[in-house]
């Protein structure tokens, strides 16, 4: 395996669950999925009984199967202005699977977890090239306790090695960056997990500032759940005025569903409600479609908005941050519209 960054073509992602061989894929540098035989989970910090758990082990703990969005923290980071550092993500560094494992609070039981924990420390077997900060990073306990699995399954198969084998961390409803991949190690502490992916990457600011001007450190705080979002997929670049025509995509939120989607013609001075598509799970994306049927010919710019089930709802811009993170401004697409008069 090599150092990878892909993201999936937008008119891929149409499905409920994604296909596993296009799902995007991210990791800091290259890596090697370790093998099974010399693997083992191991389940340490503030527990009475430390756990040493093979796959085998593991496997054979009750096991659910969540259906959920993961989408790297930096996905849209090209559309920000002025243009951020970092790798320049289109929209398609998303997708949603179904991911099959032992829910951190049933290993966490198993190991007699203590009352001080906070927040759970998790790394994984992947080593930095010399002198680089090893990925670590911790997510709340509340959080894990309440959502997070250790996932060995991707979509009903066992998990790729791109995709972290033998086991990962799932964390539905938060950014790519705490589903750690090739996962060796699950620490509760008092504490989060302190390191350069915890203290200067992968932070947001605290309250949003003005485009392209610098932001304190001190006013910035690490990235945890997704912020509410719809991208269109799939959309004809062509159409005539009083001829519907099919425009559709999805909506997810680091909130448990999504409420409604919304499309406006006029930039956002009125809005109509797209359909959603029944199948639905806390923290997996809602696929929506709209007929839209333009009303006036020239290049129209057609514009989606969701809202989730906190009532958040995905805004105009997104909050400049240098590092780009969590882009969910309003999407949009242009379609040249002709007049229907026209022979
Ligand atoms: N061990 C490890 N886990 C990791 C990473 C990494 O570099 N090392 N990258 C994270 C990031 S930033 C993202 S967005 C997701 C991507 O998961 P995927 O490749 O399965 O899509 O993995 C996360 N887990
Ligand atoms: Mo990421």
């Amino acid at each position: 395996m090599t150092d990878v960054s892909a993201e999936t073509p937008l008119d891929r992602l149409t499905s409920y669950g994604r296909p596993t061989d296009d799902f995007f894929v991210r990791h800091h540098w290259p890596a090697e999925a370790p093998a099974v035989a010399d693997w083992a989970l191991v389940l340490d910090g503030e527990v009475t009984r430390p756990l040493r758990l093979s796959l085998e082990e593991l496997q054979r703990l009750p096991a659910i199967t969540v259906t959920g969005v993961l989408e790297c923290a930096g996905n849209g980071r090209s559309l920000y202005q002025p243009s951020v550092q970092g790798l320049s993500w289109g929209k398609g560094a998303v997708g949603n699977a179904r991911w099959t494992g032992v829910r951190v609070s049933d290993l966490l039981e198993r190991a007699g977890l203590k009352a001080g924990a906070r927040h759970l420390h998790a790394a994984g077997t992947d080593e930095p090239p010399a002198g680089e900060s090893p990925f670590y990073r911790s997510v709340e306990l509340e959080k894990a306790l309440a959502d997070a699995i250790v996932a060995w399954e991707m979509n009903g198969e066992p998990l790729p090695p791109l995709h972290g084998a033998p086991a990962r961390l799932v964390v539905p409803g938060w950014a790519g960056e705490h589903w750690m991949k090739w996962l060796a190690r699950l620490s509760p502490q008092a504490e989060e997990r302190e390191g350069y992916f915890m203290d200067q990457e992968y932070r947001y600011p605290v309250r949003p500032g003005p485009p392209g001007v610098e932001i304190d450190p001190a006013e910035m705080r690490p990235i945890t759940d997704l912020l509410v979002k719809s991208i269109i997929a799939t959309s004809p670049s062509a159409a005539r005025v009083g001829v519907p025509i099919p425009i559709s995509g999805f909506a997810f939120s680091g909130a448990p569903d999504i409420s409604k989607v919304e499309i406006s013609d006029d930039d956002g001075s009125t809005w109509t409600a797209a359909d959603l598509d029944p199948r639905r799970d806390p923290f997996a994306w809602r696929l929506w479609s709209f007929l839209w049927t333009p009303r006036r010919p020239g290049p129209i710019r057609v514009t989606a908005r969701a809202t989730d089930s906190r009532g958040s709802v995905q805004p105009r811009e997104a909050v400049w941050n240098p590092g780009g993170f969590l882009h969910n401004g309003w999407d949009s697409i242009e379609v040249v519209v002709a007049d229907s008069a026209v022979r």
